[in-house]
């Protein structure tokens, strides 16, 4: 039995190891890769803590091989009771402490570009594509109209869609995010966003797609009954059929119907 479990704790840790080794190359960890500038320095990020961890889970685990082997030995020894070392105590707080830090330093510059205002892309900030307002169980959408900037007050000419986010591509831009009843999040899995729509606060998000494409939005905030059906897409694409797409939305919502019976009359 001994060497079972010898084997099993030399097994299981090297196949954790080498797991954790390839699997960044694999993209296991992902959806897919990162659809954003941002989304890459997240990703790295991750993979940055995910060495940190996986270099500290070797060292735990030769330590706990080393034990296991060192006393395998001694079967008539009697066990001795340990006050501790101080000396190792001070060492295993003031390391993790020291790579805690360093990571929160280290992490700053993309938390601050990510969550704060003042750090976002300026020509995003200037003007907000959309306001994004989670339900049960929708996203409502609510762009301004084409040439005009996004108010925090509905406008009579806004422009309306339900699950569905155009965006341009390849540039920053950045909606208000909103909920109208309970807790939601905001989620694009492929651009590495997520996001709380907070009851009574609006709260800017930005993001970048740098390809054009469908992505995925979900909630990620059990918000109810029918959490899983708030599955919607953003849908970036090139600037023109960008302004394109708006200009048609506000064709299809400003349509009275009369145009068209206009038109007949006229053949
Ligand atoms: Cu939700």
């Amino acid at each position: 039995m001994r060497w079972f479990w010898l084997t099993f704790f030399i097994v299981c840790p090297i196949a954790a190891v080498v797991f954790c080794v390839i699997a960044p190359g694999m993209d296991w960890w992902f959806p897919s890769e990162a659809g954003s500038p941002l989304g890459e320095r997240i990703d790295s990020l991750f993979n940055l803590i995910l060495y940190i961890v996986t270099g500290t889970f070797i060292g735990t685990q030769i330590a706990l091989v080393y034990v296991l082997w060192k006393s395998s030995k001694k079967d008539d020894e009697r066990a001795w009771f340990s006050h501790g070392s101080h000396n190792l105590e001070v060492i295993w707080t003031i390391v993790p402490a020291g790579i805690l830090l360093f990571i929160a330093l280290y992490q700053m510059d993309v938390w601050a570009e990510y969550r704060v205002v003042s750090k976002f892309p300026k020509e995003a900030r200037k003007a907000p594509v959309a306001e994004v307002m989670a339900r049960q169980f929708e996203w409502r959408i609510r762009y301004p109209e084409p040439g005009r900037i996004l108010q925090i007050q509905q406008q009579p000419t806004d422009l309306y869609a339900v699950n569905e986010l155009i965006v341009p591509a390849a540039k920053p831009v950045m909606i208000y995010l909103k909920t109208q009843d309970v807790q939601h999040s905001f989620f694009l899995p492929e651009l590495r966003v997520k996001q709380d729509a907070v009851p009574g606060q609006i709260i800017p998000v930005w993001f970048e797609a740098t390809e054009p494409g469908e992505y995925v939005l979900v909630c990620a905030e059990l918000c109810g009954w029918g959490h899983y059906k708030m599955g919607a897409r953003v849908v970036a694409l090139a600037e023109e059929q960008f302004e394109a797409a708006m200009e048609e939305l506000a064709e299809e919502q400003s349509d009275d119907g009369f145009a068209d019976a206009g038109d007949s009359d006229d053949e």
